[in-house]
């Protein structure tokens, strides 16, 4: 867990070095995403509040923030120019995420720590869940990823710098957990015993989209690879998924690994670190709600194979961040943000029980996508 300090001053001296207007008047963490540190800060403009999000990137996460940088700039310029074509004029920097250029023309700020940072228009009247409550949500966040991939097939992928290698290669993602149990240097392996046995027993399913791409039949597509429920903003007054954020690691992938997370973060009533594995479910209805969505805005460039795996998606990026929570576990809690002891091995946990329940469903869920018209 690397959390580093914040202070008033500190945000104060970062909003000097972006272009806004007004008085700084204070700001505060915000969110709760697992990787940077996020703040939502409030400027006096002439009376009127304005709020920004202010981030300090995470550089243990992220080893070429320029890199970084410069892809989402270049793909937030590239979805506003598409969002301008039909959103009402004031309506842009909600649709799009809009970032704040720094005195020096850049889209950050490096401080003294050497630490990055970035400032963004704050996304107004809309909300990320972490847990979601009903099936039009899920269509609707699902509706905004597939747009979002579908607003991205024309960017150049060459151009996009690969900000974490190998993000979602899941056999490197065992490879690393069996590191990590071979080195077991904080001693904890002996507490994941069953964990460690689940995760070596489903093993196969980490390498069958990776096969399909090697084999040619999958395309690379550039992709958000981050597509968890809490990165799509849903309008408080409409529920539309007005604006995906969070756009780190845009870069080619497949377009099945953002369906998979959007099942991993939408099907269960339950949270991703619940602790009481009875609460943790599949609703059938949520499921087909997202498929709904993504298949109405990505579908039509879609090949049937991608469609036909959209279940095994959603059941290998559970998988995959079971493994990842387990072996940041292991390695003693260097990766993800943890508020308690044994919060990536609750995690873990959580994950692999949304997995056998995916696979005890996996017929009535196939059914499902079958019956939904191509997109
Ligand atoms: P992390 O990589 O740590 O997950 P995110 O970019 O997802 O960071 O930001 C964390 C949280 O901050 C989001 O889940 C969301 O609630 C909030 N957030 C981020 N960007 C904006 C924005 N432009 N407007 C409003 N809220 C935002
Ligand atoms: C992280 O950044 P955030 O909190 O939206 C992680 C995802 C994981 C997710 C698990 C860059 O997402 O890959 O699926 O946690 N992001 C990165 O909750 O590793
Ligand atoms: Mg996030």
């Amino acid at each position: 867990m690397n959390r580093k300090t914040w202070n008033q001053d500190l945000l104060r001296e970062a909003g000097r070095r972006f272009r806004l207007a007004g008085h700084f008047t204070g700001g505060e963490p915000y969110g709760s995403g697992h990787i940077n540190d996020t703040f939502a800060v409030t400027y006096d403009q002439g009376g009127t509040r304005v709020r920004y999000i202010f981030q300090r990137l995470n550089s243990r996460v992220f080893r070429d923030p320029e890199g970084l940088m410069d892809n989402v700039a270049r793909v937030c310029r590239h979805t506003a120019a598409k969002v301008e074509r039909d959103a009402p004029p004031g309506d842009v920097n909600r649709r799009a995420l809009t970032m704040v250029e720094a005195g020096d023309g850049k889209p950050f700020w490096v401080d003294d720590a050497g630490d990055y940072w970035r400032a963004y228009f704050f996304i107004e009247h809309a909300s990320t869940h972490d847990v979601i409550t009903s099936p039009a949500q899920a269509r609707e966040a699902a509706r905004a990823f597939g747009r979002f991939q579908s607003m991205l097939a024309d960017f150049p992928a060459d151009s996009l710098r690969e900000t974490i290698p190998d993000f979602h290669h899941t056999r490197k993602r065992v490879e690393a957990l069996r590191r990590a149990v071979g080195e077991d240097r904080g001693g904890r392996a002996k507490d994941a015993g069953p964990e460690l046995e689940f995760a070596l027993s489903r093993e196969e399913l980490a390498g069958i989209l990776l096969d399909l791409h090697a084999a040619g039949e999958m395309p690379a597509r550039v992709t958000h690879n981050d597509t968890k429920l809490n990165n799509v903003m849903l309008d408080n007054a409409t529920g539309e998924g007005v604006c995906v954020i969070d756009l780190d690691t845009v870069m080619p992938g497949l377009s099945l690994y953002d369906f998979g997370d959007m099942v991993r973060t939408a099907v269960s009533p339950a949270a991703e670190d619940e602790r009481d594995l009875a609460k943790v479910a599949v609703r059938p209805e949520f499921f087909e709600a997202l498929a709904g969505g993504f298949l109405s805005s990505a579908g039509s460039v879609l090949r049937p194979v991608e469609r036909e795996h959209l279940v095994t998606a959603g059941k290998l990026l559970t998988y995959e961040n079971g493994i990842r929570f387990l072996t940041d576990y292991l390695l003693g809690d260097v990766y993800f943000r943890v508020k308690r002891p044994g919060h990536n091995l609750d995690r873990c946990r959580t994950q692999f029980a949304l997995l056998r329940e995916l696979e005890r469903r996996e017929n009535e869920l196939g059914r499902m996508v079958k019956d939904i018209p191509a997109g």
